[in-house]
């Protein structure tokens, strides 16, 4: 395989330890195993390691307030007692600063309750924060920077082998086993390294929300999402419908393409074709697709039902838009695919090119 893999060991400092859904701890399935699972499918494959990148890369697409939260949220609660005195061994929220809570012209006030600062940045109770997820979520956002980076030097396609994922990933707020979003922080690197317009195509089952709001008002980062219909009844529910298109300056530079449950290899790669035509239609010259390979069938996360082949074909289409690419890894959560499916897509990425 001639795709470029960057890779960090650092996603291993993140063990989210379960999800709380519906108020009850459940097992969760974003494990430290999946990296290292499509790791070593790609063993034969060139691999470079991440390499730090400054706050500033960060800055790009985050509020400086979420990225303090984040890197001081673990030991804020553990000087709190919180992990002894209720017992809880994970940031979890429980109160949030929901819009409904203010009036005009009453802002938030910043909690001095570590139990209450996280829920002015998470907006689900997903998404649990321990002693390394910091450091991984950094780590994954720079993988995504570097490959970045290498495209920039030259390369056809590099691929970030990442988790925690980062789709769902706001610029103030986490949620949806997000904390960073990769995907968004290569685009931006992409656009400072001289790309005038580069489109981010998300295949993610989920829609990637966080991309979305990020360059909600950008025109020369184009957004487009294949995604399990939320109004159906999927994540991330409030938001994701094809009415979605941009405002201000990024009026028309949103896409969205909800699919029914059920949804296999047919709708779904004519969603990727869609948005890849969009994306060289709108004046893509830079490519970053958020490679969730969840769509699956057979992935306990969604209903999609997408074939190895399918993966294999939309990747085969991405290429052929003939762009610097830059591949980042979101979901994708049934352990023993996981790895051949991102081959396929990679392998067709490659065939695209070629
Ligand atoms: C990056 C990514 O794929 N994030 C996906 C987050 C979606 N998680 C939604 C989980 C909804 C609760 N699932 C409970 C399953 C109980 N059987
Ligand atoms: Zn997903």
């Amino acid at each position: 395989m001639s795709v470029v893999v960057v890779w960090t060991g650092r996603h291993r400092l993140h063990e989210p330890g379960g999800e709380v859904w519906v108020g009850v701890r459940t097992p969760g399935t974003e494990l430290p195993e999946r990296a290292e699972r499509i790791r070593a499918e790609l063993a034969g494959a060139r691999i470079v390691e991440a390499r730090e990148q400054p706050d500033s890369a960060l800055l790009a697409v985050h509020d400086g307030a979420l990225l303090d939260y984040l890197s001081r949220a673990w030991s804020d609660w553990q000087a709190a007692g919180l992990d002894r005195d209720p017992g809880q061994d994970r940031v979890v929220p429980y109160i949030f600063s929901h819009p409904g809570l203010f009036s005009a012209g009453v802002a938030p006030v910043d909690p001095a309750a570590a139990s209450a600062r996280a829920g002015r940045f998470a907006y689900d109770t997903m998404t649990l924060i321990g002693p390394g997820t910091w450091e991984a979520a950094r780590a994954a956002a720079e993988a995504a920077i570097t490959a970045a980076d290498l495209v920039l030097a030259g390369e056809p396609a590099a691929y970030a082998c990442v988790r925690p994922p980062g789709h769902h990933a706001t610029r103030g707020a986490f949620g949806g086993s997000c904390y960073l979003n990769n995907a968004a922080a290569a685009a931006a690197r992409l656009r400072s390294g001289g790309a005038g317009r580069v489109a981010v195509l998300d295949i993610d089952a989920h829609h990637g929300n966080g991309t979305q709001a990020i360059f909600y008002e950008d025109r020369e980062v184009l957004v487009g999402s294949v995604h399990v219909d939320p109004a159906a009844g999927w994540f991330p529910h409030f938001l994701g419908l094809a009415g979605e298109t941009g405002a201000a300056a990024g009026a028309g530079a949103n896409r969205n393409l909800p699919l029914a449950p059920g949804s296999g290899d047919e709708p779904w790669l004519d969603g990727v074709r869609l948005l890849s035509e969009w994306a060289a239609a709108g004046g893509a010259e830079a490519l970053v697709v958020a490679l969730g390979v969840d769509a699956a069938g057979g992935d306990p996360q969604s209903p999609l039902e997408v074939t190895a082949a399918g993966f294999r074909a939309a990747g085969r289409t991405l290429g052929e838009l003939g762009l610097p690419t830059v591949l980042v890894q979101e979901g994708g959560y049934d352990l023993d695919t996981l790895g051949p499916l991102v081959r396929e897509v990679l392998e067709g990425v490659e065939e695209g090119l070629a």
